[in-house]
């Protein structure tokens, strides 16, 4: 056996409800609403009008109960509400991990996408159900739902990685994923 700093978990089964995008047992969750959501859409002024107004819940984090800590390996169930600020669709703040390690994401409900930033060249992945993301080691990410239902995905990530969410805002993600008049999914320059 390695040598752990803390008692190791013991194993354990987590069930996991693909279409309620649930699991169980639950450790922390979150919930951002607009208002958490400062310097992130182009559209500062639509942006503080929807924060200062209804401040809706843009997206939620259920997690399990394993630690972010070295070595662990948690999960998480994050579920976006649909909507666009100016046509900008709704999405999670973003980040980096600064201890650079990959994740992947697994798309359970709805329709949404994976935008990946390295600082030079973004990637946009659609991330629908049963389709698994894989995010590498140095690459910035944030997700969108482009529906007009929730979007779930789960994600699966090194407990050790750490998140940067000052990166993104300092250095963008290269691209926006907007709805264009058509209702279509359309990427513009940051
Ligand atoms: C995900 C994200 C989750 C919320 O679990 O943390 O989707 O997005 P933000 O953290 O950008 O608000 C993940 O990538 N974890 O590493
Ligand atoms: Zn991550």
């Amino acid at each position: 056996m390695p040598q752990f700093y803390e008692q190791p978990l013991q194993p354990f089964a987590i069930s996991f409800d693909f279409a309620a995008a649930t699991l169980e047992p639950t450790g922390p969750t979150l919930e951002r609403r607009m208002s958490d959501l400062e310097g992130l859409f182009a559209d500062h002024e639509q942006w503080r009008a929807a924060a200062e107004g209804d401040n809706p819940v843009v997206y939620s984090v259920v997690s399990s109960p394993v630690p972010e800590a070295d070595r662990e390996l948690p999960q998480s169930i994050t579920t976006i509400n649909p909507g666009t600020v100016s046509g900008e669709f709704f999405m999670t703040k973003g980040h980096q991990h600064p201890n650079a390690q990959g994740e992947i994401y697994l798309g359970l409900t709805g329709r949404g996408g994976l935008l990946t930033f390295d600082g030079y060249d973004t990637r946009f992945l659609e991330i629908n159900p049963g389709t698994v993301g894989y995010i590498p080691p140095g690459w910035a990410h944030r997700s969108i739902n482009t529906g007009d239902t929730p979007y779930s995905f789960l994600a699966v990530y090194p407990g050790g990685a750490g998140h940067d969410y000052g990166w993104v805002l300092s250095h963008g993600m290269g691209k926006r994923v907007l709805m264009a008049d058509d209702g279509s999914v359309t990427l513009a320059e940051y």
